[in-house]
């Protein structure tokens, strides 16, 4: 699991050099950058069962065979297992946005939760969907514009999209 720094830290490493400056006016500029970084991450923890709710609304209602008898998400334990995933995706992508690298995401959430769906007979291409939908909940929640310092966060909100991405890639 690596961070922004530990990330290019260990990439050096490997290769027994010293820092680049390329690498050190990345890492700069992403610090110079922080209070973007963790209000959006408190935005989106703080409207996290909002999200969820809301996203798993959606899906239900785009796709209304996963809660009909025989669904993957019928039955309330099965419902309640449906959005406590998406909200251990969620949380996962938290992290990630807050280290400023995806790899907390791909190692305790990501990794084999394909072949588990698959086990299990969970729809991947519905979470994938479901997750689409938080992304863009969780998008325009962190970059609303007001009761913030207006600024360009348009690269931090493509970093927290890939996120997403990356966890709907990794299911559907
Ligand atoms: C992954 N999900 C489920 C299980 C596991 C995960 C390990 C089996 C054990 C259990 O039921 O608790 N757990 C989850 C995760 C991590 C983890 C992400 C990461 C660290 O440890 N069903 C649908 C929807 C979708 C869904 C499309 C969007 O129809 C999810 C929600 N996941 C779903 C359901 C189950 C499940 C389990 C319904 C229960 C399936 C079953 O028991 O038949």
């Amino acid at each position: 699991m690596f961070d922004a720094f530990t990330r290019v830290v260990s990439q050096a490493d490997a290769r027994g050099e010293y820092l680049s400056s390329s690498q050190l006016d990345a890492l700069s500029a992403m610090v110079a950058d922080s209070n973007k970084r963790m209000d959006s991450v408190n935005r989106i923890t703080s409207n996290a069962s909002t999200i969820v709710a809301n996203a798993a609304r959606s899906l239900f209602a785009e796709q209304p065979q996963l809660i009909t008898p025989g669904g993957n998400a019928y039955t309330s334990r099965r419902m309640a297992a449906c959005l406590r995933d998406m909200e251990i995706i969620l949380r996962y992508v938290t992290y990630a946005t807050f280290s400023g690298d995806g790899s907390v995401l791909d190692d305790r959430c990501l990794n084999g939760l394909r072949e588990t769906y698959v086990a299990l007979g969970v729809p991947g291409a519905s979470v994938a969907a479901g997750v689409s939908k938080m992304k863009e909940a969780a998008l325009s929640i962190a970059n609303d514009r007001n009761g913030v310092t207006p600024g360009d966060c348009s690269a931090l909100m493509s970093e927290i999209a890939s996120y997403f991405d990356r966890a709907a890639a990794a299911v559907a």
